[in-house]
């Protein structure tokens, strides 16, 4: 297990993401880092959104999935290294377990914390599968440690969180998984582009749990920075951008306030936004060249009946 464990490592850490944090609050167009979303509750609540009816990813995704489990098993081989990118609870990877039958399952995510948790109850569950967690912040670099085996690794990268990143940024990170995944290949969920409608019913949910999941990121803030943000003076704001195929998640401010934080502050007038997240809808062809560009020569691709979604296995 590698977990940052000494006090100067979380200390190192923690003041890394204070200055990131910082940054993005005091530049022109504000913005937060999504990575923030995902603190304790935040990954609870992302949880939550999966199961909600509107949100239409999880759902066609484990609809191909079934569908094409066998199809998928034969393309990715059995008894390799499953390495899973921001493993959440886990869940995904261990409905492939059956059909994968990995020797080894690594689980990374930016939440340590919540990972080890869902890791613990599946190690005892599956105990002939070597299991390990890795915290790890893969946005910035994906560092797979050498003590794993680099024969046979797939790497899972389910759920179209790929569409959280620029497609700059989702390049170099298929680039890097592309270099470390040698002679195995990539399992990838991409989210596809489709009416504003069903978009708009899936990121601005009828219960908001969305709008919890977005607001609670000024908490998350709040304890990394020592800010004093108070979630009741935003609201959650979704919009669609239509030139850059992707789904906006903003804060808006509901009054003219000032935030405060150890060193610095910042003025927020009625109306002003703060970006938290970019969620991009690929087509078929833009992902496929997307992982040309990468370094993948070869795809198989399996899609649901309205192709709201698409499972990728490229190498
Ligand atoms: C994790 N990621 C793929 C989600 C998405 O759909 O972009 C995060 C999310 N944001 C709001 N709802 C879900």
């Amino acid at each position: 297990m590698h977990i940052p464990t000494t006090p100067e490592d979380k200390k190192a850490i923690h003041h890394d993401f204070s200055s990131e944090i910082e940054m993005g609050l005091l530049a022109q167009s504000p913005s937060i880092s999504p990575k923030f979303l995902y603190d304790p509750l935040g990954s609870h609540l992302f949880t939550a959104i999966t199961l909600l009816p509107e949100y239409y990813p999880t759902n066609t995704e484990n609809s191909i999935f079934i569908e094409y489990q066998e199809q998928i098993a034969t393309a990715v081989g059995i008894g390799g290294t499953l390495i899973d990118l921001g493993a959440g609870n886990c869940q995904k990877a261990e409905s492939f377990f059956d059909a994968l039958k990995p020797s080894s399952y690594i689980a990374i995510d930016f939440s340590a914390e919540y990972l080890e948790d869902a890791l613990n109850k599946l190690a005892g569950k599956y105990p002939h599968i070597q299991m390990q967690c890795i915290g790890m912040d893969f946005s910035r670099e994906l560092l797979i440690p050498n003590s794993i085996t680099k024969k046979k690794r797939t790497f899972f990268y389910p759920g179209s969180s790929i569409g959280n990143f620029l497609s700059s940024e989702a390049l170099e990170l298929l680039k890097q998984i592309k270099n470390q995944a040698s002679d195995g290949g990539l399992l990838v969920g991409v989210d596809l582009m489709k009416e504003d409608s069903v978009l708009m019913a899936a990121y601005d949910d009828p219960l908001k749990v969305t709008a919890a999941f977005n607001l609670n990121i000024l908490r998350s803030v709040n304890s990394h920075l020592g800010s004093d943000f108070r979630v009741e003076q935003f609201r959650h704001k979704v919009k669609i951008n239509h030139i850059e195929n992707r789904v906006e998640l903003y804060l808006e401010a509901l009054e003219d306030l000032i935030v405060s934080w150890p060193g610095n502050s910042k003025v927020f007038k009625m109306g002003d936004l703060i970006h938290t997240e970019y969620s991009h809808k690929y087509t078929i062809e833009s992902i496929k060249q997307m992982l040309i560009n990468a370094g993948f020569q070869k795809t198989q691709i399996w899609t649901d009946p309205k192709d709201y979604f698409a499972v990728i296995y490229a190498q």
